[in-house]
């Protein structure tokens, strides 16, 4: 068997129903070099009777250049999950082959998913996300600036500093204290720039609500919008323009929801008496809310995200208690009001969601999965289409493989992660850590095996985050990694997330040092990365098969530092060359695995130079650190 000629993912070219209901048989394609094999197999596993199963495929047809076979065969339509893998045979050896690669012998885990009846949001698979800290981003009103020493929290006296300052830690080292005016009326007045100059349309809100930090994820008050920020019709005005198409594309909005703890100001905690006329599990044995919180002795010792006496954790208790039906299970829940009119938001994304639990404990066990699996239930009832993304660093496919929890995940670990290691040489911390191409590769293959399709395409893909260093300093203030990177995750599987300033290289360390303010003098139209990045969100937009289309690894060179691969659908091939040395290099792309015919043209969407594909290769040249998107 002629591995380098075998191909099946759950692209539309492969699979007739990527999300299949359960009275949808599942029709599968699978590729060989012509006459190459004699026999195909799908053997899958049937959670139903958890048994295995085969199907015999059936020689379909060739491909239009006549290099290969394409042989299908069908599953069975039914409501279980379902996981399968392909046995190919050439009368002499055996190949199997699944999600996770090919191998001679029968592999035991890595097989695609079908689950029947999950599906996962269409504006998610298809759009782009822009990342704002509130604070560091605009400020559209300074009548709402938090001023000097307006309050003392922790013992941190509030501290305003101005734009572009590089304070982040005040005097006592409270660097949560530290404000610098930004607000959702700002962020209101920059959506033209976030919608038609960077061209995203999914804009994920760093915490919004009543609290007394910067950050907000130790929330005072699920139901107020902090007032440095606006107001809760602030809100609903910021959502409506999202929403709205008189300034660009219709737009989303994802809240950051921190489920997992509370601060210790909140009002069911109130440690120290701001609510007034509320008596706070901190203050009393006998307050409404003292089973809200788990102490191992009341009041000081209890437990908290981290350890932090500031985030006292929320304990879930049993179905039906109150803090569930507080978060997610009645109508007038944080989770439900908010996607609810007149807010309107399209998802959330779940702060520290591993560790939500009852009791205390870490979190990550049976009770964890059913709140998660309550949460969707609660979310989708109010609103199929919104979106849940869950805060996880690892691989996240306990939570998205059983279709009833996240719909995605951040993807630090399937992308953030290998892309700095591979074009920066430094881990997302900072840590020196360089992988060559061929690792590059095979580390985006065993990551994307870990998740279905659906779920694949809706992983938030980013650079940076407010937790991490900025990617623009573990490239060393070079430019020109941005626009590798850039290249590499507008055309690459899931929904490319860009934290507010990653568009034009902005530099920073560890938290706080990445949540500087925007400098709007580099944030224009005018930079070469911001243009970059409103050209590649445009080509991403144009090309479902950016979005949707199958992925193709086609080559990997080490000693050159290049990547090459194709994203691929029924209407568009594309093969996008990566070159990630600091010189330029002759790539020849091996087109004819797209079944690209001789004498055909590609074109460059980026330089907008055309191509013929000659001997099945398009031979260009690409500059160090950039890239080519070769379409047809
Ligand atoms: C800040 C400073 C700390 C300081 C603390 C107290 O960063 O150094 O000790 O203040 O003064 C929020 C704020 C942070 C703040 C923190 C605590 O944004 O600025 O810290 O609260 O007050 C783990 C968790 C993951 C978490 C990350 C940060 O699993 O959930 O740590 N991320 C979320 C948010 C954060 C937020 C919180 C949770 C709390 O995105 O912004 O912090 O609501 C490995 C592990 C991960 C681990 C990761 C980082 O890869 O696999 O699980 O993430 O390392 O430690
Ligand atoms: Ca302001």
């Amino acid at each position: 068997v002629e591995w380098n000629g075998l191909f099946h993912d759950q692209g539309p070219l492969f699979d007739n129903h990527v999300e299949p209901t359960s009275a949808q048989a599942v029709t599968l394609t699978f590729r060989t070099f012509k006459g190459d094999i004699t026999s195909a197999t799908i053997k899958y596993y049937d959670s139903a009777d958890s048994a295995f199963h085969t199907v015999a495929m059936s020689w379909s047809s060739n491909d239009a250049t006549g290099t290969f076979d394409y042989w299908k065969g069908t599953i069975p339509a039914s409501a279980s999950e379902k996981y399968y893998r392909f046995k190919i045979t050439d009368g002499t050896a055996t190949a199997w082959y699944n999600a996770a690669g090919i191998s001679s012998s029968e592999p035991s885990s890595g097989d695609f998913f079908i689950i029947p009846g999950f599906t996962t949001p269409a504006w998610m698979k298809n759009g782009v996300m822009y990342q704002i800290f509130p604070d560091r981003f605009y400020n559209g009103s300074t009548a709402n600036d938090v001023t000097n020493g307006q309050y003392t929290y922790s013992g941190c006296a509030t501290e305003k500093h101005a734009w572009g300052s590089s304070v982040f830690a005040n005097v006592s080292g409270c660097n949560t204290a530290v404000f610098f005016g930004g607000d959702l009326a700002g962020i209101d007045q920059k959506l033209g720039y976030i919608k038609n100059t960077v061209g995203a349309n999914i804009l994920y809100l760093n915490p919004i609500f009543l609290s007394p930090s910067n950050h907000k994820y130790d929330t005072e008050d699920y139901m107020t919008v902090d007032p440095a920020f606006g107001s809760n019709s602030t809100l609903q005005t910021l959502s409506a323009d999202i929403h709205s198409t008189s300034n660009g594309p219709k737009g989303y909005l994802v809240l950051d929801g921190v489920f997992n703890h509370t601060g210790d100001t909140h009002k069911w905690f109130d440690r120290y008496n701001w609510w007034t006329s509320i008596t706070g599990a901190y203050e009393s044995q006998s307050s409404p809310t003292y089973g809200y919180y788990t102490f191992q002795s009341w009041p000081n010792t209890y437990s908290g995200f981290f350890g932090y006496s500031s985030m006292p954790k929320l304990d879930y208790g049993a179905s039906g208690s109150a803090v569930r039906n507080a978060i997610y299970g009645s109508a007038s829940s944080v989770v439900q009001t908010y996607l609810k009119s007149p807010y309107s938001i399209d998802g959330w994304r779940l702060d520290a969601a591993e560790y939500i639990d009852a009791g205390g404990n870490g979190g990550k066990d049976a009770t964890n999965h059913q709140i998660m699996a309550e949460m969707r239930s609660a979310v989708k009832s109010v609103n199929a289409n919104a979106d849940i993304l869950g805060e996880f660093w690892g691989n996240a496919g306990p939570w998205t493989t059983n279709g009833t929890e996240w719909d995605g995940a951040m993807n630090y670990d399937g992308f953030t992660q290998p892309v700095s290691e591979w074009i920066t040489g430094q881990d997302y911390g900072g840590g020196s850590a360089s992988i060559p191409a061929s690792q590059f590769d095979s580390w985006l293959h065993g990551t994307r095996a870990n998740y279905p399709t659906n779920v694949q395409q809706v992983m938030s893909n980013f650079l940076s985050s407010h937790d991490i260093t900025r990617f623009g300093n573990r490239a060393g203030g070079d430019i020109w990694k941005t626009y590798l990177a850039l290249i590499f995750q507008m055309t690459y599987v899931g929904t490319p997330t860009i934290y507010y300033g990653d568009e034009y290289g902005m530099q920073g360390g560890a938290d706080p040092d990445n949540r500087r303010t925007f400098d709007w003098t580099v944030g224009t139209s005018t930079n070469s990365a911001v243009a970059l990045t409103g050209k590649l969100t445009a080509i991403r937009n144009a090309y479902p098969a950016l979005r949707t289309g199958s992925f193709m690894s086609l080559l990997t060179d080490d000693t050159n530092k290049l990547y090459v691969y194709g994203r691929f659908d029924a209407t568009n091939r594309i093969a996008v060359a990566l070159n990630n040395d600091s010189t330029s290099h002759t790539v020849n792309v091996p087109v004819w695995q797209l079944s690209m015919t001789n004498g055909s043209t590609v074109t460059d969407l980026l330089s907008g130079t055309h191509y013929t594909v000659q001997n099945g290769v398009v031979s260009v040249s690409v500059n160090g650190h950039y890239g080519a998107i070769l379409a047809q």
